[in-house]
């Protein structure tokens, strides 16, 4: 055994270790509304940090290329068992590395390259695995796009049926990045089934929602369902994919062989105590003041006088559209960053301004409420989005409102400090 083997990171690599703490500094003394973070509890950390990241088990539980495989295969039985439990499903495959990947497979699984993919466009919140024509998703298949109304900024489900019915899609996505309103999915199981197409619901933003009741699920009406696990689900990084028993098999494959090789069965368990988490009653009351945060917080900014996409929300995320203000998505999100406050730039419907640029933000509410954050702490952040987008460039309203941040945080600190 090499000297250093149980050494501390501290001790082994203090450069690696000074990021680890910058990094948890930073989250703890900031405010945190990237929409699609979250912060996992304490046991998913450990479960993640787990020396059951050694172990390779390629293939399924009790089908595996690899011997030693008796803890990992109870873990990822546990974590399948769970997530069917939790979200209602058939079948779930625990495996994907990511929600790229998860999309991936579905798309492997049951189209041909060339085969249409139907799905929101990317800068009206869709996501690049919807079929972009930079990602795998636009090159392999033929990506076709819908769009929210200009008028409303949502989903006018009798386009996307018109849109459905001129592309003939054999696969259609519904499920987005930056959507802040209600999916109806039965409305797109009636627009699949109209054009002949799969259905695939793509909920990683709204998972955690969908598990707490707070969002209406998909898996009545989609035949598939992907989502990552470390957005409002609050797991480790990863995705599953959840699917009726009758594409069980064909996704099983797809995922591995097809398009992975060694699960990482760390994840994997970190994954199976998340589920775990996510079926506790405090759990599903914070999923409620996710949304409710989200409201509050939206309704004080419209009062302040921002314009929101679609005019509000209904869900754990915001977009406003900073045109009325002259200011860019790129200029609001350097400004709040030097005040404690992380988002990030986002297009908004119909952007004049390009994607590197934008015309908006986007703006989530999951990691300041499961730091223990509610209305009143919502109405002061607002406050101080506002005054440093009314002076972006005022160094002095940056200073007092990063000071304010760093108080109001050290009053809900995310993780101990331990050692750092
Ligand atoms: N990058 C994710 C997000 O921020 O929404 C989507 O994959």
């Amino acid at each position: 055994m090499w000297d250093s083997f149980h050494e501390k990171l501290s001790v082994v690599d203090p450069e690696v270790w000074e990021v680890v703490c910058g990094d948890l500094a930073r989250q703890n003394d900031g405010i945190n509304l990237i929409a699609s973070e979250s912060y996992p509890s304490r046991a998913v950390l450990q479960a993640a940090g787990s020396i059951l990241t050694n172990k390779y088990a390629e293939g399924y539980s009790r089908k595996r290329y690899y011997g030693g495989c008796e803890f990992v295969d109870r873990c990822e039985d546990l974590a399948v068992e769970r997530a069917k439990k939790l979200f209602g499903a058939d079948h779930v495959n625990v495996q994907p590395h990511s929600g790229s990947q998860a999309n991936m497979a579905v798309y492997m699984a049951m189209l041909d390259p060339g085969d249409t993919i139907l799905g929101m466009d990317l800068s009206h919140g869709g996501h690049l695995t919807h079929g972009f024509k930079v990602s795998f998703s636009g090159k392999i298949y033929r990506g076709e796009k819908y769009f929210v109304s200009r008028e409303t900024g949502q989903l006018d489900y009798s386009e996307v049926a018109a849109v459905a019915k001129e592309t003939h899609p054999k696969l259609i996505v519904c499920g987005y990045s930056a959507y802040p309103r209600t999916i109806d999915f039965k409305a797109f199981r009636e627009i699949a089934d109209d054009v002949g197409a799969y259905l695939m619901a793509d909920i990683a933003h709204i998972a955690g929602l969908v598990a707490a009741g707070v969002h209406p699920s998909p898996v009545e009406y989609a035949d598939f369902i992907t989502t990552t696990t470390h957005k409002t689900l609050c797991g480790p990084r990863g995705a599953i994919v959840m699917c009726r028993g009758e594409y069980a098999q064909a996704i099983d494959k797809s995922v591995f062989p097809g398009i992975q090789g060694g699960p990482f069965m760390h994840l994997i368990a970190a994954r199976a105590v998340a589920f775990r988490e996510a079926m506790k009653p405090e759990w599903k009351r914070m999923q409620e003041n996710i949304v409710a945060n989200s409201k509050t917080l939206a309704s004080k900014m419209l009062e302040l006088g921002f314009d929101l996409v679609s005019g509000g929300t209904d869900n754990h995320l915001m977009l406003a559209d900073l045109r009325s203000k002259n200011l860019t998505g790129t200029v609001a999100e350097a400004a709040l960053g030097e005040a404690g406050i992380t988002l990030n730039k986002n297009t908004i419907p119909y952007d004049p301004e390009k994607p590197f640029v934008t015309s908006g933000v986007r703006i989530g509410t999951p990691c300041v409420t499961i730091r223990g954050m509610g209305g009143s702490e919502m109405d002061l952040i607002a406050g101080w989005i506002n005054d440093v987008l009314n002076s972006p460039e005022d160094a002095s309203v940056k200073k007092r409102v990063l000071d304010e941040v760093k108080v109001l945080c050290g009053k809900y600190p995310v993780y101990p400090k331990d050692e750092c």
